[in-house]
């Protein structure tokens, strides 16, 4: 399977994809395009059988720079309603697999926000992160308001999204951004090892087990145990 803008290796390990990004002189600008390669590769590899677990990778320099500003500098509000980016989002957030993000370099913007949409995170020393939309006049759109505080707390939110400055790799870690920091030559394959790792575990275990723990981030915590419980006694009904 070979894309202009998404590479994807469906098998790089047994039972592993792996998804890259592949518009490297523009940073791995996330323009529509790019998006819906992204949408529809995901959307084939969660359907196969054959693939547990999933890798979504960048390169050295850049995991992605954010959305494509230049592609969105002359629209309308009606043209952004109209080209509805945000079901293409949608679709990513409701993947049923695991989904890991292997990232280095520039995590800006729609960057951020699209490793945000992944489930584990593993990024090398040299990964920035950072929501810079302010600085262009607008604000994040695809979650960086809203999952980022979720996940970093309300005071570290605001200054990633106020200020617009990115913090290091190491900062990430110590706010709960990324999983685990690796030398740059380590990082893809430190992701792929995790996620060949996981990939062992029985398919329906990690489909209830993953959504369980996402529905914690949308739900009270009674809510969020009603239905951990009810896909607790799902798995009973298989093998
Ligand atoms: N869009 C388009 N092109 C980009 C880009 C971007 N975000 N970032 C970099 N590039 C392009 C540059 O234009 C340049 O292309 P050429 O001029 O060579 O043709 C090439 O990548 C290399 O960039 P630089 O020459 O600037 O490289 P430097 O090392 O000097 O600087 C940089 C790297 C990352 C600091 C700089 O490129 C930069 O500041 N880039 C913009 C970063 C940024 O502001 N990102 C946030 C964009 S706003 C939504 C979903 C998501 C979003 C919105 C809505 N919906 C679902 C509706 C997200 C919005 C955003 O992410």
């Amino acid at each position: 399977m070979k894309n202009e803008l998404v590479v994807v290796e469906p098998q790089i390990r047994p039972g592993v994809a792996l998804l890259r990004l592949n518009r490297p002189k523009e940073l791995n600008a996330l323009n529509w395009q790019l998006m819906a390669e992204l949408r529809d590769a995901l959307k084939v590899l969660d359907q196969d059988d054959s693939v547990k677990t999933m890798v979504l990778t960048g390169n050295d320099r850049a995991f992605a720079a954010g959305a494509d500003i230049h592609q969105m500098a002359d629209k309308s509000a009606m043209d952004l309603l109209l080209i509805d980016q945000f079901s293409t989002w949608e679709q990513i957030r409701r993947l049923k697999k695991p989904l890991i993000a292997a990232v280095s370099g520039f995590v800006l913007g729609g960057g951020n926000e699209l490793v945000m949409h992944c489930d584990l995170v593993i990024a090398s020393e040299t990964a920035r992160f950072g929501q810079p939309e302010l600085l262009l006049g607008i604000m994040p759109g695809a979650g960086g308001t809203q999952r980022l505080t979720r996940q970093i707390g309300k005071v570290r939110a605001m200054e990633m999204v106020l200020t617009g400055q990115a913090i290091s790799a190491k900062d990430a870690l110590a706010w709960g951004l990324v999983n685990r920091v690796v030398p740059v030559e380590c990082y893809l394959d430190e992701a792929l090892r995790l996620a060949s790792d996981i990939a062992q575990r029985a398919p329906l275990d990690l489909r209830l087990a993953k959504e369980s723990v996402l529905k914690s981030q949308d739900s009270s915590l009674s809510e969020g145990l009603a239905f951990e419980r009810k896909n607790f006694y799902l798995l009973f009904a298989s093998n």
